[in-house]
């Protein structure tokens, strides 16, 4: 299925002073100068690549003619621009020097580069350059902003009259998440110490000018991972401005008729995507609402509740007859990666989820006709679920006209609490225990299933699963915690190639969110 869901007869439409005050609150990036921690080996390891590290510390390369290569370990996961010299050694250069440059968030990068890319997305993503050197000595600077650990640099040629040297490496890191903001945690268990800390490295590395998905790519602010970003952020980085300035663009550039859209692109000028998911749409609900319980901020409830009332209005249209959400065979629906996921359930659990939140803030606002509305609403689409998505032989809900049971069905309707916790808790043992249908793919969707279980009072057992399920990247050597990760399977992507998997991906910090508000104690 096409990675998009382009809606017919697009437009944008603005509301120039929702932006302007998005703009004011355009952040100041944090510059750190890195340098290179060593040199390393990248070793084939069956269809992968391992770092081997070779020399601590990088001054400068020995002299390297064609075919001649280094690779470089930054020490960790950073997004920045990079800088070296270039010096000849020999003779005077008689020929340009021609370098190709390989930026790896993971090794395997770094050594595979663009050769044999067989994805579906654009292979321009892949990190990957062909520079040529014309006069020497050089400072190269590169223009573009990379996300990256490792850096692979060849010399395909220079001539056989010189060579050169590589040297004064640099990278000029950007954040705009200040470490410093970040409450030290309590807990003295390593595990939950090392996965704080790999989830706040995530975090920080995303934090751009908004909350980027993942700086490689797709390097824009997605709603649906913003709303986990925010949720990270209000118990660790602490900018509820950049939360506020989120939403305000959210809400100052919709789609037509004031939906809002999936993505947003910040340059060459703020603008939303033509794509729409209706879960995303309606997660600026969970936002604003979660934005609302963290920061008390009444006046930004105030003015962007009536953008999150469109979101529930117009997911309601797209009821069936019976009161349930109309299925598509289109990607119209995010909830996770999991391959032939059925998603009608997991949207009718969604949009239950959200109208509960739109009460709530209807509530805080004193609007009690509104609130009143909304809740009417939840409870209908509840019945209307435990009447037609409800298997009770099965004791799961199913999705579909193929009546399909998955995971992330039955986590979105613990979290939508159409049961009771008794009924709930059952319901996820008993997924645990039966593990039926369609698993989860994507630490997004496990994220889920760890709030399901937090919330239900299953804290052990998701405790269990967060060490179990991250602790398998921190295993497998991540710096930073990656888009999709499938514990059996490091090949897997939903883009028909890791290459351009994102290694550094702001859904996937989550640990620091739950050890921080149920755990660290
Ligand atoms: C991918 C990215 C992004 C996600 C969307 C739905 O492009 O992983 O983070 O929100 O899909």
């Amino acid at each position: 299925m096409a990675i998009t869901n382009k809606i017919e007869n697009f437009r944008m439409e603005v509301n120039p002073a929702f932006l302007a005050k998005a703009e004011a609150l355009a952040p100041a990036l944090i510059e750190t100068e890195i340098r290179p921690a060593g040199t390393v080996e990248l070793v084939p390891q069956g269809e992968d690549f391992a770092a081997r590290p070779l020399e601590r510390g990088f001054v400068r390369s020995r002299p390297l003619g064609r075919g001649d290569g280094l690779c470089l370990d930054f020490g960790d996961h950073w997004v920045g621009y990079v800088s070296f010299t270039l010096t000849p050694v020999g003779s005077p250069p008689d020929a340009p020097a021609l370098l190709r440059l390989r930026f790896g968030e993971i090794p395997y990068e770094a050594a595979a580069g663009l050769s044999d890319y067989q994805g579906e997305v654009s292979r321009s993503w892949i990190q990957e350059e062909l520079i040529h050197v014309d006069v020497l000595p050089a400072q190269v600077r590169l223009p573009r902003r990379y996300a990256f650990r490792y850096l692979a640099i060849t010399v395909l040629d220079t001539s056989p009259k010189y060579q050169v040297v590589v040297e004064d490496v640099s990278c000029r890191a950007v954040s705009s998440g200040d470490r410093s903001a970040v409450p030290p945690l309590k807990t003295g268990d390593p595990e939950l110490v090392r996965l704080d800390r790999v989830s706040l490295k995530t975090m920080e590395d995303c934090m751009q000018l908004v909350f980027e998905d993942g700086p490689k790519r797709d390097r824009r602010l997605w709603i649906g991972d913003l709303r986990l970003q925010a949720l990270t952020n209000y118990v660790t980085f602490r900018n509820n401005g950049l939360v506020k300035r989120c939403l305000y663009l959210f809400a100052a550039l919709t789609q037509n008729e004031g939906r809002v859209g999936a993505c947003l692109f910040m340059e060459p000028r703020p603008q939303v995507d033509d794509t729409a998911l209706f879960d995303f749409s309606l997660f600026f609900v969970s936002c604003l609402h979660d934005y609302y319980e963290a920061s008390g901020d009444r006046e930004t409830l105030a003015e962007l509740f009536p953008t999150a009332c469109r979101q529930l209005e117009l997911a309601l249209r797209e009821l069936d007859g019976r009161g349930v959400v109309t299925d598509r065979d289109t990607w119209w629906c995010f909830l996770d990666w999991g391959d032939g996921l059925n998603k009608q359930a997991g949207a009718q659990a969604v949009l239950i989820y959200t109208l509960k939140q739109g009460a709530a803030m209807a509530e805080r606002l004193g609007d009690g006709e509104r609130a009143a509305l909304w809740n009417e609403r939840a409870g209908a689409l509840s019945r209307a679920a435990l009447e037609h998505l409800w298997d009770g032989e099965l004791g799961f809900f199913v999705s579909g006209a193929g009546r399909q049971v998955s995971w992330a069905s039955q986590v979105w309707f613990a979290l939508a609490g159409v049961f009771g916790r008794e009924e709930n808790v059952r319901l996820l043992e008993r997924l645990i225990g039966q593990k039926p249908g369609i698993p989860l793919a994507t630490p997004y969707a496990y994220h889920h299933l760890i709030a399901a279980l937090m919330e239900n009072g299953l804290t052990e057992r998701a405790v269990s699963i967060m060490k179990d399920y991250w602790g398998g990247m921190l295993r497998e050597g991540a710096d930073t915690f990656w888009e999709l990760y499938d514990p059996s399977d490091r090949f897997a992507s939903p883009y028909g190639s890791r290459a351009v998997n994102s290694f550094c991906h702001a859904w996937s910090s989550t640990p620091a969110y739950f050890i921080r508000k149920y755990l660290d104690r």
